[in-house]
């Protein structure tokens, strides 16, 4: 009963199997995955913190169901940062590639090369054009996302002035997406008061993030809001305005992890901002790649597959399969949140 770690895996099917007969779902079963699978994450960048919290939740994954995972990436998150590390995966003969792509397009030849071979393609975070993957693990409804940020900014700015963006790089699918939906949201007659006066780009960059975010103070005195759907951007803009004249009357919020804006929120330059736990997005696409590469799905939308400590996923829409809802986080429940 009590079996050292290393052969929890090759008990699972007996454990599946009590588990159903008792009723209950299995916890991190790992059913009809092959052992041994080489998963490899490419993310935008390798060294930002989302990011890297993102791949390991997928390498925690990779351990649970006995593969050999690893990250590997670039520094930035330029549109043709990643394609020499596809190529190298390639010639690794990896078994599935997970990628965070920089760009809808730049990457696809590679990735189509990648599946000419049999490597397995799943898109992470940052989807490609469809051609590029064979799945999208997306973090939460897109549209849902937009949407949800322009109310809560709204909401901060008291519902009129103006506001800015400031986004990752101008070529990221994941932003561009939600910044369509954002731009949908605000022809709603209650945003007539709303004007977004610019969109700018600090390019996933911490430095460049905080320029921009000064750029903006300085071109717009009359701003109440910056929303910044980046991890990068949010913190960056934060820490500009957390020690200039703005903070205070300057609502900075978007997409942010806790842990980064944690001391921004109780110094009271943050109010309100969203996410989603990224360690799980990386666990789900692991997973996902996982059963692609083991054949137990084939990407077509209504297959499932077992997600471990997620349970049952289902594949929607053009090969779409979406983590959950945001959290909205702020002073009262930022305590209660670790990454
Ligand atoms: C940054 C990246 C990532 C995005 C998060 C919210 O870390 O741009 O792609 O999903 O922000």
């Amino acid at each position: 009963m009590f079996k050292p770690l290393r052969h929890v895996g090759k008990a699972v099917g007996t454990a599946t199997l009590c588990a159903a007969m008792l009723g209950i779902a299995a916890s991190a079963s790992a059913a009809g995955i092959k052992e041994g699978l080489k998963i490899a994450f490419v993310p935008k960048q390798i060294n930002n913190p989302y990011e890297v919290i993102a791949d390991n939740g997928g390498l925690d994954a990779i351990k649970e169901f006995k593969g050999e995972g690893k990250a590997v990436g670039p520094s930035d998150a330029g549109a043709s940062s990643q394609v020499s590390y596809i190529n190298t995966l390639i010639t690794q003969h990896q078994n599935a590639i997970v990628i965070a792509a920089n760009d809808a397009n730049a990457v696809v030849p590679y990735l189509k090369k990648a599946m000419a071979q049999g490597i397995k393609v799943v898109t992470f975070d940052s989807d490609t054009a469809p051609a590029g993957r064979q799945l999208f693990v997306n973090q939460a409804n897109a549209e849902g996302i937009g949407r949800g940020q322009i109310e809560l900014v709204s909401k901060l700015m008291g519902g009129e002035g103006e506001f800015a963006i400031l986004s990752a790089t101008p070529n990221a699918t994941n932003q561009n997406t939600w910044i369509k939906y954002m731009q949908e949201e605000l022809k709603k007659p209650e945003y007539s008061k709303i004007k977004l006066v610019k969109i700018a780009y600090g390019n996933d960059d911490d430095q460049k993030s905080f320029v921009e975010t000064q750029g903006l103070l300085q071109a717009y005195p009359n701003l109440k809001a910056i929303v910044a759907p980046t991890t990068v951007g949010i913190a960056a803009a934060a820490r500009y305005i957390s020690s200039s004249s703005s903070k205070g009357k300057v609502q900075v919020t978007g997409l942010g992890t806790p842990n980064q804006m944690r001391e921004f929120v109780k110094n009271g330059t943050v109010k309100a901002f969203q996410l989603w736990d990224p360690a799980e997005l990386g666990y789900l696409a692991a997973y996902a790649a996982a059963n692609l590469a083991s054949g137990t799905i084939t990407g077509k939308q209504g297959e499932s597959f077992d997600a471990g400590k997620l349970g049952k996923r289902t594949i929607g829409a053009n090969g779409e399969i979406i983590l959950g809802p945001p959290t909205t986080f702020d002073a009262t429940n930022i305590d209660n949140y670790n990454f």
